[in-house]
This record gives C-alpha cells, sequence and structure tokens, in this order.
C-alpha cells in the first residue's frame, strides 16, 4: 500500500545508499513560486510557446525579460521550505556513508540557498545569464537597469535556462544519468513528468527504487514502489529522516 508508513519502513529495511532526488517545480511550491502547470500554473495566464523558446526571444526580447523579472522577482521573495531543507541536511548526515544526489529541473536556485550541495541544475538558473552570442555567462541577481539587459559585447543578454528545443547541459546531464542509473533509491518530487529528456532519467533508476511524491497523479507513479499523494514539505522530511536512520 502506498502510504508513508510503508515507505518509510521499506528505507529501514533496504537501506539504500545511492539516494537521487529529482525535483520539479512542486518541490518550491510551498516556497510560494508558481509551478507550470495545473490549476495554478504558469502556463495558464502564458503559453509556454510564446515566452520560453528561442523563436519568442528573437521575436520579443522585451516580454520574454518581462515575465522573468516577474518571476526572478517572486522567487526573490521566497524561502527554501521544509522539503529543501530536509533534502539539504540528508545529503550532510550522508557524506562519508552513502552518496547523495540532487538532480532539480527547477531554476530557482532553492535548493542551494538551503545548503545542498551536489546538485544538478538541469534546465539552468534564473539568476544567471548568458549573451545570446554565447560568449560571456555570469550572474544577475538584481534587476538589470534596462530591458533588455545588452552584454558589454553588445548582444542582447538572456536568462541561462533551457528553452524548448534547446539542449541540456550536456556534462551535467551525463552526471545526472549516472547517479540515476546507479540509485537505490529514486526520489521523484513535485515534478509532472511531462518535459523530455529530464523526466527520461526515471526510466535510468534501477526498478524498485522509485518512491514518487506528489498530491496530485504522475506518469512516475505506475512505476513506482511507493506513489505518495502529499505533499513535498510533508512528506520529503520523514523520507530522508528514515534514510539518515537506516545508516547511522
Ligand atoms: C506538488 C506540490 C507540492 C504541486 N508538493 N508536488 C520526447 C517526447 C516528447 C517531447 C519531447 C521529447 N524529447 C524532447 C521533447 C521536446 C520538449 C518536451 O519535452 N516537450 C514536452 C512539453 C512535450 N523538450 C525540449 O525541448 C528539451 N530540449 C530538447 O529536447 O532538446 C533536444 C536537442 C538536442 C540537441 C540539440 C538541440 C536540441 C528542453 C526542455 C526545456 C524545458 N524548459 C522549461 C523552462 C525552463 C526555464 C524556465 O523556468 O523558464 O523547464 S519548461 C518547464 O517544464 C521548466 C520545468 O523545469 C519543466 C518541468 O516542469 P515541472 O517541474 O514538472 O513542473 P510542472 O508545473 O509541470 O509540474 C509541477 C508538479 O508539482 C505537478 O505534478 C503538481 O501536481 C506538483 N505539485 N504542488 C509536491 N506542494
Amino acid at each position: 500500500m502506498n502510504t508513508l508508513d510503508n515507505a518509510i519502513r521499506w528505507i529501514l529495511e533496504t537501506r539504500p545508499r545511492r539516494i537521487v532526488a529529482f525535483t520539479g517545480a512542486g518541490v518550491s511550491a510551498e516556497s510560494g513560486v508558481p509551478t507550470f502547470r495545473g490549476a495554478t500554473g504558469l502556463w495558464k495566464e502564458y503559453r509556454a510557446e510564446d515566452l520560453a523558446t528561442p523563436e519568442a526571444f528573437r521575436r520579443d526580447p522585451r516580454l520574454v525579460w518581462e515575465w522573468y523579472e516577474w518571476r526572478r522577482s517572486k522567487i526573490r521573495e521566497a524561502e527554501p521550505n521544509a522539503a529543501h531543507h530536509a533534502l539539504a541536511a540528508a545529503e550532510i548526515a550522508l557524506e562519508s556513508r552513502g552518496r547523495f544526489d540532487l538532480v532539480t529541473q527547477n531554476v530557482d536556485g532553492l535548493h542551494v540557498r538551503a545548503g545542498s550541495r551536489r546538485v544538478h541544475e538541469l534546465h539552468g538558473n534564473i539568476f544567471r545569464v548568458r549573451c545570446a552570442a554565447n560568449r560571456h555567462r555570469f550572474d544577475m541577481l538584481e534587476p538589470p537597469g534596462e530591458i533588455p539587459p545588452v552584454c558589454d559585447c553588445g548582444s542582447l543578454l538572456r536568462p541561462d535556462v533551457v528553452w524548448f528545443g534547446e539542449a541540456l547541459p550536456s556534462e551535467t546531464f551525463s552526471q545526472a544519468a549516472e547517479a540515476s542509473s546507479g540509485a537505490d533509491l529514486f526520489l521523484v518530487i513535485g515534478t509532472s513528468g511531462a518535459v523530455y529528456p529530464a523526466a527520461g532519467l526515471a526510466q535510468l533508476a534501477p526498478r524498485g527504487t522509485i518512491v514518487d511524491i506528489n498530491p496530485d497523479e504522475t506518469p512516475f507513479g505506475r512505476v513506482a514502489r511507493f506513489a505518495l499523494r502529499d505533499t513535498a514539505a510533508a512528506a520529503v522530511p520523514p523520507i530522508v529522516q528514515a534514510v539518515v536512520e537506516a545508516l547511522s
């Protein structure tokens, strides 16, 4: 049965050592960062194709930047929640006893702010920018003076995130794929599984290792050992606490 108690019991019995947490927008929902899909998702008001593509940026860089600035301001106001903190604490607690990889589709940086260290950001980071000519890449934490911002080299700056039709950072993806195929516990937290190739990482996880944490049904539920229909802030802390306990 898909209960938190059963999942905890299984973790205590099997004592997983190689843990991957694969997160999506839902892990930050309880921090007040909107998700992409679903009733309150970002795509309800804005179409992805209008804003998160290279074509959209070429067509209307100002509109795309205004959307990103709105999101950046929401993320600046947000704080990591109990799920982010528990994942960071588990990584530190397991340092010499296991391996903990945090693979995230999120661009909000909240896992790093919570203290996670081995973080693989598959879709980039919203507080980093690069120039459209692809020569310069740097952090831009504050709002730009002008929108759209321009690089010293004269070309437009864009958020250093992965838009539809663009390749994921290859080294980051390879590291995530390697960790996924070696996992003995693969936690899927707060993702709809709608976007590839990120969602395909779960197919690399060895059979019977997936625990899906999401209040809604997901495609991972069908293959998961446990599908916990709960929020991240409620279910992640007891699950990772069990991992730490099992290895103590
Ligand atoms: C809670 C909760 C709570 C709520 N607790 N949970 C194979 C099949 C079909 C299509 C493709 C395919 N392979 C590639 C494609 C095309 C495309 C794609 O996947 N399209 C699909 C939409 C159909 N993929 C791409 O284009 C990718 N690139 C690519 O394939 O390149 C090929 C290439 C190779 C070589 C050279 C050139 C090209 C790139 C994908 C980039 C995705 N980018 C975005 C935007 C990032 C920047 C930004 O933030 O603006 O990434 S789109 C958006 O979706 C964002 C997210 O990271 C990603 C995933 O969304 P996520 O995290 O799952 O969020 P939601 O909203 O969907 O779900 C939230 C979940 O949380 C829900 O389930 C809720 O229930 C749950 N939840 N509250 C826990 N409290």
